[in-house]
């Protein structure tokens, strides 16, 4: 073999090999875990991809997803032109038409909506894709709708709620500098791989880990004491943990005298949780509750860190999560190095140690100039303390028209499986008028109900720009042209803009600038960013100081970190809300429907991660697929004994709404009468087994991760058939 050759087959880069290294990042996970990416592309097609080293947030290494992304650019399913329904909705049937056509289409469907509806009955709508947000939200205020709704109200925010009800400002875990890190409902080394890293790294410097977590997760496998709760008992095991951190003395008395309102009523009502009372709730030992208790309110600084949706997936999650963020001020470990540290978001859910000025450029228009958004009039404080409308609500108000008729959604990536009762959605959805969707792939929800599709390009054919908790940002440059007539989601808002005639001088100007206006406050400019592809250090980032609350007080009604919370007591009487973290446990449950566990003994949990999915953007990539071929629920050996059923059996997961059949996975990292299914697959509906409002009356989130089943082998039907 001569020497081109071993270059060639090695892809080595370089002139003779015509193989040129480009930079970009990977969008398909979470912003928290976009890792930089080094592609190798000859004659514009991607041959090679390897994490890019200089990128800090991966330092070189990248997940299952990011190896098979050349699966994902060039599958299949991509969509190739804009489509227009011809047969009825439904059909799945499609013709091509020109970006002139189906834009043209989009315009005169929104506008005939806005002058017979008002613009609020049109929903801008975003899926598990984040990039173009700040850009869809100006859009839908300059349009005339408060409907900007996104993914937010069925994944992080309710968690941020809890934060900013009790703390104020959220504050992050400072995983580097903590001795003791209370890792509550989530297992990052399956979601946020960057930052199992830093985990690891802390632990190998004496950090102790404390798991909250109703399976045995890898997360939970590296943690000094792991707290096996059975799901949705958190605000139990919390306040009992409390109980212990309060009647041994281990709070920060200072702290609590100085700062915080309602802690008498707050350690009254604890006194209810001692640790053997917990154990009956929770099913965590009372010895291990004390354990953890006064292993985190002595390793001072401790951080609290908390997963983005498992805690608030359930009914009174909320407040669960309050009850645990309330240790963090209990033990003074708000604001602090080392505990939950206060830094402002730069960019997209991001801090990267600077200010932007990404609000103002999405509120272009004042939200009190438009109605409420949906949602508004069933969960008051989701709109009082975030910009969106509330998904959940969606069908609701689609089916109700009131107080204001829905009648059209322009969608970037809609999943109508992601809500509860899926098939409410998809009723609520053929109700409407008009639906225009763009995505990467023909997904289902394409087929199935929109009127005009667009092919939106992904993240490496595209520029984006990115900033990372290590103080590091990216613009990014194409690597390959956009595929088949595919364009960048931006480019299709501001071909709308223009269309829409919403008269904008940023939008009309492109991203560059409205790029360049947003990060004005910060010093970058999209100028110096192209000057490093691979991205850099951010210009002298900002040092924010300790215990910002001396200077500002907290930003809470009363100036203090609240046990009691004004704001829920102010709707108290109306919505009946608790001021203090109270606990309940789930709606359907054997403490609340004893007669309902009766024929659904099990604790149904759905949503757990797996690696290599992501909702439901990578079952159809090969290499993913075949990690895990078919959908299962995992089982524990024991409860499986009893039932009969063995590895792979078919068995029929019940709830008193719905039934799915899937495989049984017969493993000791879930507990005895817990279930877990995971909703990756497209096979089958998982959500199609929970109400849709089977919801958290304070944030409107979704019952996901604590509901009643039975299990069956399906196999043993038939049988009894034969
Ligand atoms: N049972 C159960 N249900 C759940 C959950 C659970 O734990 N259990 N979790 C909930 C949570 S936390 C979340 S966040 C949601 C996630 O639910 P969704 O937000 O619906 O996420 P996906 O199913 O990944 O759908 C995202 C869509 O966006 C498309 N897309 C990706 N990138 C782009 C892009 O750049 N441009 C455009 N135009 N489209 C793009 C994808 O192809 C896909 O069709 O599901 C919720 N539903
Ligand atoms: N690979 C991959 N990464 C992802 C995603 C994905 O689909 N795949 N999704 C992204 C999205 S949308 C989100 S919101 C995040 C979610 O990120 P995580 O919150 O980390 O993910 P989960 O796997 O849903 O849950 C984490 C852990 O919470 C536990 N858990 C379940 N129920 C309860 C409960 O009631 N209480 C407690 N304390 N723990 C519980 C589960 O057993 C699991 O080990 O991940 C993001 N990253
Ligand atoms: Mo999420």
């Amino acid at each position: 073999m001569n020497d081109h050759t071993e270059r060639m087959r090695g892809k080595i880069p370089g002139p003779d090999t015509g193989i040129a290294i480009r930079k970009s990042i990977c969008t398909i996970c979470d912003p928290d875990s976009q890792c930089g990416l080094d592609l190798y592309v000859k004659n514009g097609k991607i041959i090679k991809v390897e994490g890019s080293k200089e990128n800090p947030h991966n330092e070189g290494t990248l997940c299952s997803k990011g190896a098979a992304l050349r699966q994902y650019v060039y599958h299949q399913d991509r969509i190739r032109t804009p489509l227009q329904r011809v047969g009825p909705r439904g059909s799945g049937k499609f013709k091509p038409v020109s970006w002139e056509e189906a834009l043209g289409t989009i315009t005169n469907n929104l506008n005939q909506v806005k002058t017979g509806s008002g613009p609020e009955s049109v929903v801008f709508f975003s899926g598990y894709s984040f990039w173009y947000r700040p850009v869809l939200h100006r859009m839908a205020y300059l349009f005339g709708s408060p409907n900007i709704i996104t993914n937010a109200s069925v994944c992080h925010l309710s968690m941020i709620f809890s934060q900013i009800l009790t703390l104020g400002l959220p504050g992050g875990p400072d995983i580097r500098n903590a001795k003791c890190l209370l890792v509550w409902g989530t297992n990052p080394f399956h979601t946020r791989t960057g930052i199992a890293r830093h985990i690891l790294d802390a632990k190998e410097r004496g950090l102790k880990i404390i798991a909250v977590d109703p399976r045995c997760s890898p997360m939970a496998a590296q943690a000094d004491i792991h707290l096996q709760l059975r799901p949705g008992t958190d605000g139990a095991l919390a306040l009992a943990m409390a109980n212990i951190i309060i009647n041994e003395g281990l709070f920060d008395h200072d702290f609590i005298q100085n700062y915080t309102h309602g802690f008498d009523e707050y350690r009254e009502y604890v006194q209810e949780f001692t640790p053997e009372r917990g154990e009956a709730l929770t099913g965590v030992p009372a010895e291990k509750i004390r354990m953890a208790a006064r292993l985190f309110a002595d390793a001072k600084p401790a951080a609290l860190m908390p997963g983005s949706s498992p805690v608030v997936h359930n009914t009174n999650g909320l407040q669960n999560h309050r009850a645990a963020f309330a240790l963090v001020g209990l033990t003074g470990n708000y604001d602090v190095a080392g505990g939950n540290f206060v830094e402002p978001l730069s960019y997209i859910f991001e801090p990267g140690g600077f200010i932007t000025r990404e609000t103002e450029f999405k509120h272009a228009k004042k939200r009190n100039e438009m109605p409420p958004p949906i949602g508004d009039d069933r969960f008051p404080l989701w709109s009082l303390l975030y910009d969106e409308g509330h998904a959940v609500h969606l069908p609701f108000q689609i089916q109700s028209g009131t107080p204001y008729p829905i009648k059209a959604i322009l969608a970037f990536g809609i999943n109508y499986r992601m809500w509860p009762d899926p098939d409410f959605m998809a009723e609520s959805l053929e109700k409407l008028d008009f639906i225009a969707i763009s995505d990467l792939f023909m997904t289902e929800s394409c087929r199935r109900f929109a009127d005009i599709v667009l092919p939106a390009c992904t993240s490496v054919e595209r520029s984006e720009f990115r900033c990372y908790p290590e103080r590091y940002v990216i613009y990014t440059q194409p690597a390959i042209k956009p595929l088949y007539e595919s364009r960048p989601d931006v480019e299709i808002i501001f071909e709308l803009a223009k269309r829409l005639a919403l008269d904008d001088s940023l939008l009309s100007q492109g991203f560059e600038a409205c790029l360049d206006w947003i990060l004005e406050p910060s010093g970058i400019t999209i100028n110096e960013l192209k000057k490093h592809p691979a991205g850099m250090p951010v210009p002298n980032p900002i040092t924010f100081p300790e215990k910002k609350y001396l200077q500002q007080g907290f930003v809470t009604p009363s100036g203090k970190m609240e046990f009691k919370s004004m704001l829920l007591e102010k709707y108290s009487k109306s919505f009946g809300y608790d001021a203090l973290p109270v606990y309940r446990p789930p709606k359907y449950s054997r403490e609340t429907t004893p007669e309902l566990a009766k024929d659904y003994p099990f604790i149904l949990n759905t949503g757990t991660r797996l690696p290599m999915f992501i909702g439901s953007q990578t079952y159809r990539l090969p290499w993913m697929r075949n990690l895990r071929p078919e959908p299962f629920v995992d089982l524990n050996p024991d409860d499986c004994r009893r039932l009969g059923i063995k590895q792979g059996d078919d068995v029929a997961v019940s709830t008193a709404k719905g039934s799915i059949t899937v495989k049984a996975n017969l493993t000791n990292q879930v507990q005895p009468g817990v279930v877990h299914v995971s909703p990756a697959y497209i096979d089958v509906k998982v959500n199609a087994l929970i109400e849709a409002d089977y919801l958290d009356p304070i944030s409107g989130f979704p019952g996901y991760k604590a509901l009643l089943c039975k299990v069956e082998k399906t196999n043993d039907k038939n049988d009894k058939k034969k």
